[in-house]
């Protein structure tokens, strides 16, 4: 009898697709799982604090801020927004929304509430605001929206106002959180953002006293930030660590809206 030796056949090419399937499948079965796992574990993890920003994953959240971090250092205060002569200053400047403006108000009657770190509340008035120097700036106002004009407003500087009023210790904080009378319309800022040197507490636009839909008395004009964070009609101020409320950024909309 013959030895039966079984050698081995090589693979025919039938043999050798049919493997080739095998193996890929299992890869990507394998891939699929992990890519499964990934998204299970994200879309399981913890939401961030509801009523701060639109409501996303915490790790998700951590890596929007990290962005944010990038970009804030990126910008530091010494970035200056590019500015205009006065010349090029629209006539019609262009009105938006009007949240916290619905309320009737008494200008003679306005004060703006500071809150300090220790709890005091401090009251200003706008004939306090008005005898400091003030700063005029022309600048291109954006609006996420998707229009922008070049404005000319005047008013307090950011620094000029916590120079004067003592409240340096304040913006060691993180953040400034400002709002509406009605406290209808807030909005929050990381502090090297509020007190850039372009940010002012104005109370003019084109040389007048601001319109009451523009915000009169005293309105935010924040150039490093999108219009949303131009607050209308200032009644509150605070200073804290935490993000302040944000009218905006509760709908959805990025916190930091910087540009
Ligand atoms: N109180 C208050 N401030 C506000 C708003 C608002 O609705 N209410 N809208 C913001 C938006 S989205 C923009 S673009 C600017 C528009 O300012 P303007 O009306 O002077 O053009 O104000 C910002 N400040
Ligand atoms: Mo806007």
């Amino acid at each position: 009898m013959k030895n039966q030796k079984k050698t081995k056949q090589p693979l025919t090419i039938d043999q050798k697709i049919k493997r080739r399937n095998f193996l890929s499948l299992g890869v990507f079965a394998l891939g699929s799982a992990a890519a499964y796992k990934g998204w299970r574990w994200l879309s399981t993890s913890a939401e961030e604090l509801t009523g701060v920003t639109g409501g996303a994953q915490v790790p998700l959240r951590r890596a929007l801020n990290k962005t944010e971090l990038f970009f804030r250092n990126f910008f530091s205060r010494n970035h200056l927004v590019k500015t205009y002569p006065k010349a090029m200053a629209a006539k019609n400047v262009r009105q938006n929304s009007d949240i916290g403006l619905e309320s009737d108000i008494v200008l003679a009657d306005w004060k703006m509430e500071v809150k300090r770190a220790n709890g005091e509340l401090m009251y200003i008035t706008m004939d306090q605001i008005k005898t400091l120097p003030k700063t005029e700036i022309v600048y291109d106002f954006k609006c996420v929206e998707g229009w922008d004009q070049i404005q000319y407003w005047g008013g307090l500087k950011m620094l000029d106002f916590i120079e004067h009023f003592g409240l340096a210790e304040e913006t060691k904080t993180q953040y400034m959180g400002l709002m509406t009378p009605d406290k209808e319309y807030q909005v929050g800022l990381d502090m090297d953002s509020a007190i850039h040197p372009q940010t002012i507490l104005a109370y003019e636009m084109n040389g007048q006293p601001i319109p009451l839909n523009h915000g009169a008395p005293l309105r935010l004009i924040i150039p490093v930030k999108y219009g949303i964070k131009n607050l209308k009609r200032i009644g509150y101020m605070t200073f804290s660590n935490t993000r302040p409320p944000d009218y905006w950024a509760r709908e959805g909309y990025d916190y930091y809206s910087g540009l």
